[in-house]
């Protein structure tokens, strides 16, 4: 049982701290009772639960409050531990709160997935280079044309419904003059029309004039085509100016490596700049090594260094270009000699065809051109340019009639495959074809 004095302090306490209540029971009958109650009450909670400052993750406080604190504390009223909220309306919000709870962020947009990568697409497969379609060659009768209207259309006209008497044979000697068959082979076909001719009609004479070309030319073509020498098969390439002598080396120039020889081509006109680097222009179309001297430099030298160096370089072919030069000029016709010995000094044998170009544009011309160059520079072969554009075929009867020379091509345009090799029959059926 609490002490009386216990109780008074205790009485004292209470009514520091609930001022109105202790007014309130001193005024009332059982206030005794009731802060007995209360005091035990009070002792009894304070056993169940020990006060906050008491709890374990509290500051360590006196279990009771010192007498100094409760002085301290009973000067100061009750100090309200907090303000009583206010009735909060059902269904209202206060303003603070409204304004406090942020609005509700609005939901990211979904960060738009990144579209993928379109896959690249696969290269295509390159396309195998199609195999190169061999050149189809333009047909000889299509490119004698010019050649084939001066001699076998007019022949044609002139000899429609008649048969063979003087006044025609006359008119086909003028025929043949014109044709640039020259003096010598004109009077040889006619003789031959003339023995075996007698009574034929126009279409009889025609198909004899063609037996007797024929058999002239059958004489120049070669069996079969020759082997090559060397190696290197050595070839020098001569005629007066724009004969077609870079062309035409040009176009074997391809031929060969078309075949798969190697090539070296010899820029020994040294007279021209611009002739070697034509040739250097051939020589990176056909793709083959082009040996050049320095320009007004000797020839010799140069077509010398050539062989040298198709030896060394093991080539098969070694094409040599010279300066054009007229036939009369003798000095320059004396340095092909020369070259010609030169050559034969840098491999034995070599050179080992000699071959003339000749226009056929330039006619009976062409018949001193092949007895002077042969004279000098001991020509083997001829290659005829030009026969897509001239009337003046009939110098190739001339040439084969006169000298017996094999011609060894046949140039027909400025495409590189025209240049063909000569063959009797092809010539012949091209010259004589029906338009
Ligand atoms: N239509 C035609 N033109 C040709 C033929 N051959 C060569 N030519 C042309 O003739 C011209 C002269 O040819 P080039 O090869 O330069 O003659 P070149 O004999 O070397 O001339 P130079 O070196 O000056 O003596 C060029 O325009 C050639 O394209 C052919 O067969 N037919
Ligand atoms: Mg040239």
């Amino acid at each position: 049982m609490p002490e009386i004095s216990t109780l008074l302090t205790a009485l004292a306490e209470w009514a520091r701290q609930n001022p109105s209540l202790f007014v309130l029971a001193t005024c009332s009958g059982p206030v005794v009772a009731i802060l007995l109650a209360h005091w035990f009450s009070g002792e009894s909670d304070e056993e169940d639960e020990p006060p906050e400052s008491l709890r374990a993750d509290s500051e360590p406080v006196p279990a009771q409050a010192s007498p100094e604190a409760v002085q301290e504390s009973a000067q100061y009223p009750p100090v309200l531990e907090s303000e009583p909220e206010p009735d909060a309306q059902p269904g209202l919000e206060p303003e603070s709160e409204l304004k406090a709870v942020p609005e509700p962020e609005p939901e990211p947009e979904p960060e738009p997935e990144p579209e993928p990568e379109p896959e690249p697409e696969p290269e295509p497969e390159p396309e195998p280079e199609p195999e190169p379609e061999p050149v189809a060659l333009a047909p000889m009768s299509s490119r004698l044309r010019t050649t084939r209207e001066g001699l076998v259309g007019r022949l044609g006209r002139m000899l429609g419904g008649r048969t063979l008497d003087e006044d025609l044979l006359d008119e086909l000697e003028m025929l043949l003059f014109s044709a640039d068959f020259g003096v010598s082979t004109a009077e040889s076909l006619l003789d031959a029309i003339r023995r075996r001719g007698a009574g034929r009609d126009g279409d009889g004479v025609k198909a004899l004039l063609r037996e007797e070309i024929l058999t002239r030319l059958a004489r120049v073509e070669l069996p079969s085509a020759p082997g090559l020498a060397g190696p290197p098969h050595v070839i020098l390439v001569l005629g007066v100016n724009g004969s077609g002598k870079t062309t035409s080396i040009g176009k074997l120039a391809a031929r060969h490596v078309g075949e798969g020889r190697k090539v070296v081509l010899g820029a020994a006109d040294t007279f021209r700049a611009a002739a070697s680097e034509q040739l250097q222009v051939w020589g990176s179309r056909v793709d083959c090594d082009v040996v050049t001297g320095t320009s007004g430099g000797d020839p010799s030298a140069v077509a010398f260094d050539t062989v040298k160096a198709a030896v060394a370089r093991s080539a098969d072919i070694a094409l040599i270009d010279t300066a054009g030069r007229l036939q009369t000029k003798k000095p320059l016709m004396e340095e092909l000699g020369k070259m010609v010995r030169v050559v034969g000094r840098a491999l034995e044998g070599a050179p080992h065809e000699v071959l003339l170009v000749l226009d056929a544009n330039t006619g009976q011309n062409a018949i001193s051109q092949a007895e002077l160059f042969t004279e000098v520079a001991g020509v083997t072969g001829l290659v005829l340019t030009k026969l897509d554009g001239t009337a003046k075929g009939g110098v190739v009867v001339g040439l084969a009639e006169k000298f017996g020379l094999p011609i060894r091509y046949v140039g027909i345009g400025e495409a590189i495959e025209d240049l063909r090799d000569f063959h009797a029959e092809e010539f012949v059926e091209a010259l004589f074809a029906e338009d």
